[in-house]
């Protein structure tokens, strides 16, 4: 049987199958909750950490660790190995996040709690947390570490998430929609919310999703589709009950829900003859509206708005501005506490292929950049990575750096629109890593602040890759991508290849909580280096696109050169690329702080790996690398295939170890995958050398078959 017709089988544990529990499972636990703590920061709104339920998740998830691996829960005169306790607050050391101080907040103040200490003397480990659900994140750090929590020196460590919100965004719609599915933008099956039109009437598959996130550090999910289509506006209004269900499923291990919303709700749903923002009638209708949701759902999280983008309703309708629109939301969600994420993914989706002087990649900068310090303090604009869409290689949007009285936050992509459709195998913490480590002023110590550190009050978000596909992620080993941006959200500085191990300590566990460590170096050989494998055999040097217009999945070379999105790579019978540069193009390297600017600007100095996103250039022009940027087309389309037979062959060598140390299921789906990652990366070689070798008329030094 096909592996992808296993649907009524129970969902793949991921990285908590029984096994990772081995450690603390076999020893003596105790969990010490004297009493529950009162609010949080003493604000009027009730609780955000949904206490009684992730108390009775750590009960829980004792008993199931102990009833799994003989070990046992005792009190604490018994002698125990782990405790786990609920104290005052003064315990922790507060996070500190860097930021102006204007804007400190009730969000900087969830997230000093959000911490916990961890301490281990002779052998013996106590976890310290001021919330529940910090408590349960100290749970997972202790179950993480496995033997190590209670191996080595004595510590006394204190463990705070680098940033105040961690979000993972749904792309899901209640109605399947007619051209996008159930998922936007989905490659793992169905949603794991909805079902054909409704809330599923199971949803206990969304706590199981919830363990996996809280195990990670994730606490925030919103729950629908950015674009959101008549019917998925209603959550807001008449399916407040459905919500509050899902609410329900997710908080009982700290995952707190936030709702995408049509700017246009006022009047869709409201009746009203106007969305204006600065109508007051307006604004009372969204105040309305949010005091419904905080009844419905006490520890709701937000909104997240899409708005004047790609068809989205917004407030240029009416001569206002972003601020204006983001700001009328926000102030109907601050007396609960509440969040407004507001997307900066706003260009000209109707742009005339033949006008060169507009430049996608400028407008987020365009339009908000002029609006800095004008955001209400519960506003998060939230900012893709690349000045883009999710390429494969772009540089860090410049508006990261232009924002310093705004609370930004960094939006990344765990769903593989443009990078596999997890049917490749990429491992992409690499490549955030790059972006969180990223200095707008220059590298070096002296350089100046990281983006992760720019992001600190705003924190991140990403597209999630979840579905109700099996193995959660279409693709198992999409796991580790969901796995890694949870941890690189909780800690930014974590080192990528240090984090594929822990995902696979944990998903590869065996019973007694061991790895096959053969199974542990070819999961390396795969994944470690695979984002820049998958660079190497589609878009060449940063220009991005190529791909088959709708659906984004396989190559087509010119599929979007005529095209009003406003993704072009200009090849000709001489050269290709986009000038950027203030000197001849668009002057989008003018948004960046010295020395990128600068660097960016010069053919001379511009990195290769995206030379073509800021100037264009003939097909002779030598890389740094050496070679001609024609010949490095050839050879790095030519290598990224033999890259990916390296890693077919490499998981085959694990086929003795089916099924003990690797799982049939999971290893019938990684060969189904691999087959087609080989497959289409044959495919890529192919189109893409052949439209260059017809375009330019040089042919191939090395002679390979090209057609
Ligand atoms: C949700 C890209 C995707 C769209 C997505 C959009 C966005 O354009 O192709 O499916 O819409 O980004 O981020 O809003």
């Amino acid at each position: 049987m096909n592996s992808e017709n296993v649907v009524d089988a129970a969902p793949h544990p991921a990285w908590l199958p029984d096994g990772a529990l081995a450690a603390v499972g076999r020893r003596r636990l105790t969990l010490r909750t004297p009493d529950l703590p009162g609010p949080a920061h003493g604000g009027p709104h009730p609780r955000p950490d949904g206490s009684p339920e992730v108390v009775a998740t750590l009960r829980a998830e004792l008993d199931r660790a102990t009833t799994a691996h003989g070990g046992a829960v005792v009190d604490p005169g018994g002698s125990p190995d782990l405790v786990l306790a609920l104290a005052a607050s003064s315990v922790l050391t507060s996070s500190s996040n860097g930021r102006n101080e204007d804007h400190v907040s009730t969000l900087d103040a969830e997230a000093g709690a959000a911490g916990f200490r961890f301490v281990r003397s002779a052998g013996r480990v106590t976890v310290t947390a001021a919330t529940p659900t910090a408590l349960l994140h100290g749970w997972f750090h202790a179950v993480r570490l496995g033997e190590a929590a209670f191996a080595g020196p004595d510590a006394d460590e204190h463990h705070a998430p680098a940033f105040a919100l961690r979000v993972l965004d749904h792309w899901d719609n209640v109605d399947v929609h007619p051209v996008m599915g159930q998922v936007e933008r989905g490659y793992s099956g169905g949603s794991v919310f909805y079902d054909d039109g409704r809330v599923r009437a199971d949803l206990s598959r969304v706590t199981t999703y919830a363990r996996l996130l809280a195990a990670t550090g994730i606490d925030r999910v919103c729950v629908n589709n950015v674009n959101v289509h008549a019917r998925e506006a209603r959550l807001l209004t008449d399916d407040l009950p459905e919500v509050a269900r899902i609410a329900a499923a997710l908080r009982p291990y700290g995952v707190r829900t936030h709702l995408a919303v049509s700017f246009a709700a006022p009047m869709t749903l409201g009746g009203l003859p106007t969305s204006d923002p600065l109508d007051a009638d307006v604004g009372a209708w969204w105040r309305a509206a949010a005091d419904r949701v905080w009844a419905a759902v006490p520890d709701f999280g937000g909104f997240v708005v899409k708005a004047d983008s790609e068809g989205q309703p917004g407030p240029f309708a009416y001569g206002r501005d972003h601020a204006d629109g983001a700001n009328a939301l926000a102030e109907a969600v601050a007396p609960h506490g509440g969040v407004v994420h507001w997307r900066a993914f706003v260009y000209d989706h109707r742009q005339d292929w033949r006008d060169r002087s507009t430049d996608r990649a400028r407008a987020a900068y365009d339009h908000f950049a002029p609006l800095d310090g004008r955001f209400a303090d519960n506003v998060v604009l939230q900012v893709k990575h690349g000045p883009m869409d999710f390429q494969t290689r772009e540089p860090v949007s410049p508006v990261l750096a232009a924002m310093p009285g705004t609370r930004v936050a960094l939006e990344l992509q765990v769903t593989q629109e443009y990078t596999g459709q997890q049917r490749h195998a990429v491992y992409l913490a690499p490549w955030w890593r790059e972006s969180l480590a990223f200095r707008p002023w220059g590298e070096g110590d002296e350089g100046g602040p990281a983006v992760r550190d720019l992001v600190a009050s705003g924190g991140v978000a990403a597209v999630s890759n979840v579905g109700d596909d099996r193995f959660w992620t279409g693709h198992p080993l999409a796991q580790a991508n969901l796995y890694a941006f949870g941890r690189l959200a909780w800690d930014p500085t974590l080192d990528p290849s240090a984090l594929l191990d822990e995902w696979v300590s944990l998903t590869f566990a065996r019973p007694d909580g061991t790895v096959e460590p053969r199974v542990r170096e070819v999961l390396h050989a795969v994944l470690d280096d695979s984002w820049r494998t998958y660079e190497s055999y589609t878009a060449p040097l940063g220009v991005g696109f190529m791909v088959r217009p709708g659906h984004h999945y396989g190559p087509d070379v010119d599929g979007y050169e005529y095209t009003p999105w406003g993704t072009y790579h200009f090849a000709d019978r001489d050269g290709v690329g986009v000038d950027r540069t203030r000197a001849t193009g668009t002057g989008f390297t003018g948004q960046y702080p010295a020395p990128w600017r600068d660097v960016y600007e010069d053919v001379a100095t511009c990195p290769d790996e995206l030379l073509l996103f800021f100037h264009h250039v003939p097909y002779s022009h030598v890389l740094h690398s050496g070679v001609t940027v024609i010949q490095h087309v050839y050879d790095s389309r030519s290598e990224g295939v033999e890259r990916v037979r390296g890693a077919v062959a490499a998981w085959e060598s694990l086929a003795d170890l089916v099924p003990d140390a690797v799982p049939a299921d999971v290893d019938a789906r990684v060969r189904e995958r691999l087959a087609e990652q080989l497959r289409s990366a044959v495919e890529w070689r192919d189109q893409v050398s052949t439209y260059f070798l017809r375009k330019s008329g040089v042919p191939d030094a090395r002679g390979r078959t090209i057609y």
